[in-house]
């Protein structure tokens, strides 16, 4: 085996603070571009070099050829052992698992998350550190540095192997061992939820429909609720995956997913309802006729924790990403538990989850997870609300609606103008930062400002610290504004716009969610000057 050194040149493409590069197909396709990024991992990784590396992704276009280059780079790297995922498939919270159950060095994660897949889509990859989780950004700065000085990549002139056969392989020196991309992980959910429960649930005629958009959970749901928990044939569509997605979009959301919206709104509407992601990570949950806000979400499996045999009397505290809705916060403060405020990004509550200061956490972005594995996981959530079901037995509403009885409800929305211009759209956060230091004590429509900041997050566990992590306006009520730039975007800039209010008067708890925070979206649009820097009268994506 003869290792080949392939010069080349630097680039800067990774944006420093996000956990890896997300770009066009096209772009990956390029010589030596994908090889220079793994080349700087390993180049900079280098803790824990005899551990196993895990690799996979989440199937899209590019995901099988990406695999053949990774795994002959990780081999002329001298990397000793790989664990791969069947077909060069690992969801993302399975390759979480994976990387903790064999203590790996890490992984690389093939995938764009939500974006949509095919030659001219997006494609995505990268590295979680041996806790499983996203790298970290002194990680991700290292390997950022390290693209800007890169001069050669090594690799070897070995032929591809063949993903799809269980068992092992080599390239060169390295042993490739290809594992079943679903059973430890399913093995993981049953231990974690009442899954006898759960099969009673479903032999007593719950109905429930996941849809898992042509993306990466299709295997993952099949084996776990129709296998493993005896939910009818056809409980899970839309199951194989594709690499384009079936020219889908999949992204959870009322939006993306609607035709399984569509059919929990309908007249012959099961009793749940959810999807997930292109990788797996994100999940979306619904009741007959009844939509579960992701924030909620949280706040419910945060009370209902003790449902779950893995979860009773051990919550140690939980966190969310400072745009998401305060409703857990609530249910902390009952509980008498912590509730942290973190940065966007699953990254964030990495450090909070292996100190044990937290058990459960979760985004307004569709993710929720535990300390189970390091990335937040949709078919866990998915799990976790059918054992709350399964104990319960009463419907998603019902729950949902006696949650808010005893917590009051945050109405909650957030608008997302997609693809703006870059410079209208860093122009619009620029001015909202300067005017944020004259709102304090300022009436805005009927709303009383108490702060305004843009949100710096000083991590309690290794005290770094995130600066301009959004900007946020909070008002007496504790109702609040919230815009952020997208950091995941591939096409110009994505402006997200969350906007939050509280209501506790039950008698208000029906009430559409955008006229219930009609002022407040208004007060919103007006304050960034959105119609006239953007030039966009309305939101692309209303959650
Ligand atoms: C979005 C979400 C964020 C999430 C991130 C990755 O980021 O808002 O909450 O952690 O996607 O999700 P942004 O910067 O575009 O707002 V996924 O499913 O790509 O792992
Ligand atoms: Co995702």
């Amino acid at each position: 085996m003869t290792v080949q050194t392939i010069t080349t040149q630097p680039f800067s493409d990774q944006k420093p603070g996000t956990s890896g590069l997300r770009k066009k197909v096209k772009v990956f396709e390029k010589p030596n571009y994908l090889e220079n990024f793994v080349q700087c991992i390993f180049d900079t990784q280098r803790d824990r070099e005899d551990a196993p590396l895990v690799l996979g992704g989440d199937g899209r276009y590019y995901n099988r050829q990406a695999i053949q280059i990774i795994l002959r780079i990780a081999a002329a790297n001298g990397c000793a052992r790989v664990v791969l995922g069947q077909g060069g498939i690992l969801s993302t919270p399975a390759a979480s698992h994976l990387i903790r159950q064999h203590q790996a060095r890490g992984g690389i994660i093939l995938s764009a998350s939500h974006n949509p897949g095919g030659p001219d889509e997006d494609f995505g990859i990268k590295f979680n550190t041996p806790n499983g989780g996203p790298a970290p950004e002194k990680v991700t700065e290292a390997i950022y540095r390290a693209s800007l000085h890169i001069n050669r990549y090594h690799t070897l002139d070995t032929p591809d192997i063949d993903l799809d056969c269980l068992g092992t392989a080599s390239v060169g020196d390295m042993w490739v061992e290809i594992v079943d991309p679903v059973s430890a992980y399913a093995d993981l959910m049953e231990q974690l939820f009442d899954f006898g429960q759960i099969r009673a649930l479903f032999q007593s005629g719950f109905r429930m429909r996941f849809d898992a958009m042509h993306a990466v959970t299709g295997p993952y749901a099949r084996e776990i609720l129709e296998k493993r928990l005896g939910a009818p044939a056809g409980t899970v569509i839309n199951g194989v995956p594709l690499e384009d997605f079936g020219h889908g979009h999949p992204d959870p959301n009322l939006v993306y997913a609607k035709e399984l919206a569509d059919y929990l709104f309908g007249a012959d509407a099961p009793d749940f309802g959810a999807a997930s992601d292109g990788d797996g990570d994100r999940n979306m949950v619904l009741g007959r006729h009844f939509f579960v806000t992701p924030s909620d979400s949280l706040a419910v499996i945060l009370a209902n924790a003790a449902s779950a045999p893995g979860y009773r009397g051990r919550i140690s505290g939980v966190a969310r990403s400072m745009p998401t809705s305060q409703a857990a916060d609530r249910v902390a403060a009952k509980l008498g538990l912590n509730c942290y405020e973190t940065p966007t990004g699953w990254k964030f509550f990495g450090n909070l989850l292996d100190a044990d200061k937290i058990t459960l956490c979760g985004e307004e972005s569709f993710g929720t997870g535990s300390d189970h594995v390091r990335e937040k996981d949709g078919l866990w959530a998915v799990l976790f609300w059918l054992n709350i079901l399964a104990a319960r037995r009463q419907s998603v509403a019902e729950i949902v609606r006696e949650h808010w009885r005893t917590y009051g409800r945050n109405y909650y929305t957030r608008h997302d103008y997609e693809a703006v211009d870059s410079d209208a759209a860093n122009g619009l956060v620029d001015a909202l930062r300067a005017k944020t230091v004259d709102l304090p004590g300022q009436k805005l429509g009927s709303y009383a400002v108490a702060y305004a900041d843009d949100f710096r997050y000083l991590d309690p566990i290794d005290d770094s610290v995130s600066d301009k992590q959004g900007i946020r306006i909070g008002f007496q009520d504790g109702s609040r504004i919230v815009y952020r730039l997208s950091g995941t975007g591939t096409e110009g800039a994505t402006l997200r716009v969350y906007v939050e209010a509280y209501e506790a008067d039950q008698a208000r708890h029906d009430l559409d969610t955008q006229q219930a925070l009609a002022e407040l979206i208004q007060i919103a649009n007006d304050l960034a000057g959105i119609r006239e820097r953007t030039g966009r009268n309305e939101p692309t994506v209303i959650t």
